[in-house]
């Protein structure tokens, strides 16, 4: 970092045109993540091999934005997190806490309907909170965050964050979030993961 932190960022990075459609950032790579990249985040392992011995379908596509700098600059990503279930489940991302644990994020709901599950790491406490169109989710640090997807077209939102937060994927991969979120007579209802 320079002297001059608005000079270092580069002109692109200082606006950037976006369509919720898509998730689409300009030409900057979009990570996509398919079933089989989260066959140990769906409860219903049996469900989700039986969609994968016929297809692997694409469930969300993240492109962030990662601008230089140091100390106090931001970073943000741009997720489109398409519907579906497996099985009862509905589709859902991964899911992470920041590397940096006392790393906070705000996420903007662009498109859809659906929501976020929020877990305490120091007690397992849940929050289950709607992310849709003009709705803010404050994700507080020391918090596991997904997106679930519970309605028909896709979720779209954006996430801005710390850009010293990183993303700390072990944690969940080995003890996955304590609540999932299923379809129980047509509406979205959160269970305790069995
Ligand atoms: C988001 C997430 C995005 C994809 O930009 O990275 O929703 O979810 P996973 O990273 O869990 O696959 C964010 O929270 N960034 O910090
Ligand atoms: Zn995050």
């Amino acid at each position: 970092m320079s002297a001059s932190p608005l000079l270092d960022i580069r002109p692109e990075d200082l606006a950037v045109a976006f369509d919720p459609a898509t998730a689409h950032l300009g030409d900057r790579p979009t990570v996509r993540r398919h079933l089989a990249d989260l066959r140990e985040s769906f409860a219903d392992r049996a469900a989700c091999d039986v969609v994968l011995a016929n297809e692997n379908p694409l469930l969300y596509e993240v492109t962030a934005v990662e601008p230089a700098g140091g100390d106090g600059q931001l970073h943000y990503g741009l997720g489109i997190l398409y519907p579906g279930r497996v099985g009862d489940e509905y589709y859902l991302t991964k899911g992470h806490y920041h590397s940096h644990r006392p790393a906070a994020e705000v996420y903007v709901g662009l498109r859809g309907e659906g929501g976020m599950l929020l877990e305490d790491e120091a007690t397992g406490e849940s929050r289950f909170v709607p992310l849709r169109r003009n709705t803010i989710v404050y994700v507080p640090g020391h918090t596991a965050h997904r997106t679930v997807n519970t309605g028909s077209e896709p979720l779209a939102y954006l996430g801005i964050y710390p850009a010293n937060a990183g993303h700390d994927y072990g944690a969940i991969a080995e003890r996955n979030f304590r609540k999932i979120v299923v379809e129980r007579e047509g509406k979205p209802t959160v269970v305790d993961r069995r």
